[in-house]
């Protein structure tokens, strides 16, 4: 008998189900459109895998409990095929969803699928097809029972940092698609963060991509190492006829709703991610682009002005990315606690950074000093107030400051990263304007306020004052 089963053999199904077999699972492989199982068949003929052709030969192909993962379409497709599925499953089995699912579809599937005695496991899975080939952060959610059946198997395939596994469980029922969720979060703003000081280098600094390339390089040396910069760096050196591939691409950003997810769940929840939302919406602002270019000969743009030298431009920008970072992670942090009290989930955040440490598409090194804060600072409120990261902050935000002044002298869009820096300052300031929100409202509105001075709640007749 085969120990799981996998449906969906599209790029991320097929790549799981053979770093699956490469660890010695026996995986049953099945896919809506039979030709492509036996594509997959001939191209990759795996010695543990098997080809099924129909929903119920799969699930008679599996030892019991079944185990059984999906790897399709997040949405509709989902529920067809636990639809299709449910006739042949017994009390017991486990069912997986491993896509991108929204989290309350996976927080009814779970309950729907309880009822009828079958346990479902909602597990976020990041890294894309070379992470889901060579080993992805995992991120179970769901019964924990149920998950100790397949623990083995997602661990052995995960990726793994400083030998320990990016996988843990992370809690009940959606919690581990709400944390992918919030991971893709992350990935929009850190992707916006890093686009943007391209932008300040190469507008400012007037950097060429092959300087572009350097910095990207030796940045990857150093604290900001991660994924998204070492790619970075690869994407300059690419070239493409007389000139770069990068400079011949098109500037109009897509994306597949995750990013816009995690805002409306932040939202929701009235959580400030404001770095993340900056970044969802530069990209809606990004496929513009034919508004944008009939703009940009409407509006003057200022000169651009460099009042330092370029290494002392690419040191500022240094310090201001990591800054900036901190704060887009410190944010997702910020939700994972809320989301944790609202949905009645026990989140294990030290734990989580660990899982990020590898295989994502978040991964950085800084993520150890992150786990190391949430490790020993267990129950910060914010990952800002932590030790480590305040005094990084408290060191380098004189840096932001003076990027983004320089950015905004020049002209250069940089949403991300001057919400981060309104974040700080919001989150440093005692006293806010808030005070006058609050007497604007009870003026229009009789919506009363409180008093520093008194307790109790307040109107004060505004109307009067001008009599
Ligand atoms: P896709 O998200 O492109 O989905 C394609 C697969 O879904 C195919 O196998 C397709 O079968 C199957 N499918 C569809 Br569409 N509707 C179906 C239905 N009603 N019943 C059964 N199967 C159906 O594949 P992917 O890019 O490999 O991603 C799989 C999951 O993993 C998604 O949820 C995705 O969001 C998530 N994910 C993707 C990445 C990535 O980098 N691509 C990374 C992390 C997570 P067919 O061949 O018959 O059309």
């Amino acid at each position: 008998m085969q120990e799981i089963g996998l449906i969906g053999l599209s790029v991320m199904g097929v790549n799981l189900a053979l770093n699956m077999a490469d660890h010695g699972v026996k995986v049953s492989i099945f896919n809506r459109t039979v030709s492509v199982i036996d594509e997959v068949m001939e191209k990759y003929d795996h010695p543990n895998f098997r080809a099924t052709y129909s929903i119920e030969e799969l699930v008679k192909s599996l030892s019991r409990p079944r185990k059984i993962m999906m790897m399709v379409k997040a949405g509709q497709p989902v529920d067809m095929l636990i639809e299709q599925l449910l006739p042949y499953l017994e009390a017991g089995d486990i069912l997986i969803d491993g896509g991108n699912s929204f989290f309350k579809d996976t927080i009814r599937r779970e309950k729907y699928l309880s009822e009828k005695n079958i346990f479902y496991l909602g597990v976020g899975v990041s890294g894309g097809e070379e992470g889901a080939r060579r080993g992805p952060a995992i991120m179970p959610g769901g019964n924990r029972t149920a998950y100790q059946a397949v623990e083995q198997i997602f661990e052995n395939i995960s990726a793994k940092a400083y030998d320990e596994p990016c996988c843990r469980y992370i809690g009940e029922d959606g919690s581990g698609h709400y944390v992918k969720m919030v991971h893709n979060g992350i990935e929009y703003a850190d992707m916006q963060l890093i686009s943007e000081i391209y932008m300040i280098l190469k507008e400012i600094g007037g950097l060429s991509n092959d300087e572009l390339q350097q910095v990207f390089a030796g940045w990857n040396q150093n604290e900001l190492e991660s994924y998204l910069i070492e790619i970075t760096a690869d994407i300059f050196k690419v070239k493409d006829g007389d000139g770069y591939l990068v400079d011949k691409i098109l500037d109009k950003a897509s994306q597949k709703g995750t990013g816009k997810w995690t805002n409306l769940e932040a939202i929701d929840l009235g959580v400030d991610i404001s770095v993340i939302t900056s970044a969802v919406n530069a990209r809606y602002m990004s496929n513009l682009k034919s508004e944008r270019v009939k703009v940009s000969e409407m509006l003057d743009a200022p000169a651009k002005t460099l009042t330092i030298t370029k290494e002392e431009l690419v040191e500022l920008a240094r310090h201001s990315l990591y800054v900036a970072k901190i704060v887009c992670y410190a944010q997702g942090f910020k939700l994972l606690d809320k989301a944790q009290e609202v949905y009645n989930w026990t989140l294990n955040f030290d734990e989580i950074a660990r899982i990020f440490r590898g295989g994502c598409i978040i991964r950085a090194k800084f993520l150890n000093d992150i786990a190391a804060a949430l490790t020993m600072e267990k129950g910060v409120q914010n990952l800002i107030m932590a030790h480590f990261f305040r005094n990084i902050i408290n060191q380098h935000l004189p840096k932001l400051r003076e990027i983004m002044t320089l950015a905004v002298q020049s002209g250069i869009a940089v949403p991300a990263m001057s919400a981060a820096l309104a974040y700080i300052d919001t989150y440093r300031t005692a006293d806010s304007g808030a005070n006058l929100i609050q007497a604007q409202r009870d003026y229009f509105g009789a919506h009363t306020f409180e008093r520093t001075d008194q307790e109790g709640s307040f109107h004060y007749d505004w109307t009067g004052i001008n009599e």
